[in-house]
Order: C-alpha cells, then structure tokens, then sequence
C-alpha cells in the first residue's frame, strides 16, 4: 500500500470527523492508498498539541502555510471556517497538494470559481465533503433512482431543521459560533445546511434551473465573540425556497435553525411515476420506498433496513441487520477518494460539482432579496 500524508487544517467537529476517517479506512476497505496522519494544524498550540497526541499525529502546527509548503504532505485537508477555504484551497493547489475541502466549498460562487480553476489549473485530486451522499441508504435511493425505478420524477421535497440558535443569548463569531457570523460562514442555514440538501438532491435528480426564495433573520442583533459587542447578524435564520429542476420536476427545500425540537433533521422525499423514496437522518439506515406495482393488496410504505451485504457500502462492515452510522460517511468519502486515486477517476462532488451547487446557494439568497425567480448559472 502506497503511504499518503494527510496535513489537517482544523481541528474541530470537522477536523475530528476527518481524523476518524482517515484512521478506520484501511481496516474496512481494500484501497492501494493508506493515509497517514502527519500534522494537524488548528489556531491554538496547546489544543493542537493535544489533538496531535489523541488521534496519533506526528506534529502539530498553528501556521497553515507550514503544512502547505511541507513537501511530505500530499493531502491537504481543510476543516476550517468557510471564510479561510478559498486562500488555503487555492495555496494547496499551487503546491500541487490534493486538496479535499468541508462543504460549502467557498463563501460564494464568486470565490468557488476560482477555487475550482486552482485545482484544474494544477491538475490536483479535489474533493468536497459533502458526506450525507455517503450514508448507505442515501446511495441506494440514488442507485433505484438511477435504475429508473421511479420513472419519470414529478416532486423532490428535502427539509433540514435545527433549533439550536434560537435563544438570543447565542453569539455570533468565535470558535463555536462562527457559523451565526457572516464574514466566516458566508451565508446562515443555505450554505450551512441548505448546500446539503442541493447537493444530494442535483445528485440524485439532476441539475436545479430555477429558484424563487424567502430568507429571515429572526435574531437581529448577537453579541461577537471576537470583538465583544452587539452587532448585526447577517445570516439567514431560515430559507425556505421552491424550485424546477432540468428534468421537469419541482422542488420544496426548507431549512431553519428555529424549528424547535429537531436537532439536525435532514429529511428528502422524492415521488415518481411508478414510486416514492423518503429518507429522513435521524432513522438513516432505513429507506422508505413506495412501488405502485406491488400488489394492491399488500402495497405499502416499505422501511427497508439498509444493512444488507448488497446495499452500498454495507459488505464493508458487519453482518446483515446491524447498522452503521454517522461518522462512517466520512469513511466511506475517503475511501472512494482514495479508490478514485487508484481508478484514475475522480471521487464527488469534485470542486466544480460543489460550485454548481454554490451557484444554487447564491441564486436562492440573491432570489430571496429580489424577491423575484432566479435563474441558475450554469458552471459547465
Ligand atoms: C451545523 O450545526 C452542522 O454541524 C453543519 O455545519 C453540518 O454540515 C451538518 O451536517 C450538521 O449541522
């Protein structure tokens, strides 16, 4: 097995879910790379320090640049705010680093672009960390999709909601709350929870043509961390937005922050012609599938336990009927980027797969604005 050094940039919920990856994907998966975890690298020396020691780093820095221009490093993984994304993706492509980034890829399409014409313009492997595509029961709904087993697609409705900003007392900035704070996040729940949605859904479905959108901020004004005052917030709280897709058939997203007593529920339901898929995060190794040719008699919602050894990824883990999790959809992106080093084919959503969906982001929030449809550049 070929060894490949991984340089971290980020060492939290991120950088921990990436670190995990990278040390279980050669005990599950048969690929010819076996990453080794050289240096992480977050903003203070004694949490670093300490990361290093926990996961088996070999060193640890607090100057990103250091493990750009490391020579030994062959993948730069970068875990940080969207706001650092773009300056560290487009250093590492210079080097001549393969480059895997956490979503959004950037803070709009603007800088996505020119993240994505680095990376092409080097020629370097690049991937974004768009992991719900990833969880077993995901694929498989894309895989019946792909077989045709829905027919002709008439309605795609994906929701993600959370309630953990609701309280006025939650302030914006910093190392937990930077998503709340504009300059680093870019944009509220369309980039932070929205892109996953889009992602996964001009997957499965195909490219989104139009958008027509409504954004709120509930909360106007937060305390920031970093400067110590009260400011204004410059994110959307929610977004809900309605859409056609190429092939015809509408959209309904809906994302808040606000929705009290859901913690991170990420739901999609597709209805075709001859069948219906649901999915829901909270219960992911079940897909719901409707087939309007099973007899009528027993015809029915099925909840199909997606564990089996010939539902995707599952012959990787344990035996029929026990389930993996969350933590395993990192695993599985590293090992199909790895598979891809191998294949010499790219694993996805490459930079200028997750700039579409960027474009998406950017048409939803400048449509909610206008108040008016957008129409979606095409990044092709
Ligand atoms: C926000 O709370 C968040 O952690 C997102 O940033 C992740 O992308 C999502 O998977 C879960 O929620």
């Amino acid at each position: 097995m070929k060894k490949l050094n991984v340089g971290i940039i980020g060492y939290g919920f991120m950088g921990r879910t990436h670190s995990n990856a990278y040390c279980m994907v050669n005990h599950f998966f048969n690929v010819a790379y076996k990453p080794q975890l050289q240096v992480i690298c977050g903003l203070e020396d004694n949490v670093a320090k300490a990361f290093a020691e926990q996961w088996g780093y070999k060193s640890h820095t607090t100057d990103w640049h250091k493990v750009i221009e490391d020579d030994s490093i062959d993948i730069v993984d970068i875990c940080v705010p969207n706001n650092v994304h773009a300056e560290i993706a487009i250093a590492a492509a210079k080097a001549g680093k393969m480059i895997i980034c956490e979503k959004p890829l950037a803070l709009n399409g603007e800088e996505a672009k020119t993240m994505t014409e680095a990376v092409e313009k080097a020629q370097v492997a690049n991937l974004v960390s768009f992991n719900y595509r990833r969880v077993p029961a995901v694929t498989l709904a894309k895989m019946l999709i792909d077989e045709g087993r829905l027919g002709r697609i008439f309605h795609y409705r994906a929701n993600f909601l959370q309630d953990w900003t609701i309280s006025e007392q939650v302030p914006q900035g910093g190392v937990g709350t930077w998503r709340l704070d504009v300059k680093a996040a870019g944009s509220g729940v369309t980039g932070d929870l929205l892109a996953h949605c889009i992602d996964t859904a001009m997957w499965q479905n195909g490219r989104i043509k139009s958008v027509c959108a409504m954004t709120e901020t509930f909360i106007k004004e937060r305390k920031h961390v970093e400067t110590g005052k009260v400011e204004p917030v410059g994110i959307d709280d929610a977004c809900t937005f309605m859409c056609r897709f190429d092939n015809g058939s509408l959209g309904n997203f809906e994302s808040t922050r606000y929705a009290r007593g859901h913690k991170a529920l990420y739901t999609f339901e597709i209805n075709g012609e001859h069948a219906s898929l649901a999915w829901d995060l909270h219960d992911l190794h079940r897909l719901s599938y409707f087939d309007h040719a099973d007899e009528s008699i027993v015809r029915g919602w099925r909840s199909i336990h997606v564990t089996d050894s010939d539902m995707p990824y599952m012959d990787k883990w344990w035996v029929p009927g026990l389930q993996i999790g969350y933590e395993h959809t990192f695993v599985h992106q590293i090992a199909d980027f790895l598979d891809g080093l191998e294949k010499g084919e790219p694993a996805r959503p490459t930079f200028r797969e997750a700039l579409a969906t960027q474009y998406v982001c950017d048409a939803v929030l400048s449509s909610a604005k206008t108040n008016t449809w957008q129409n979606i550049q095409n990044p092709v």
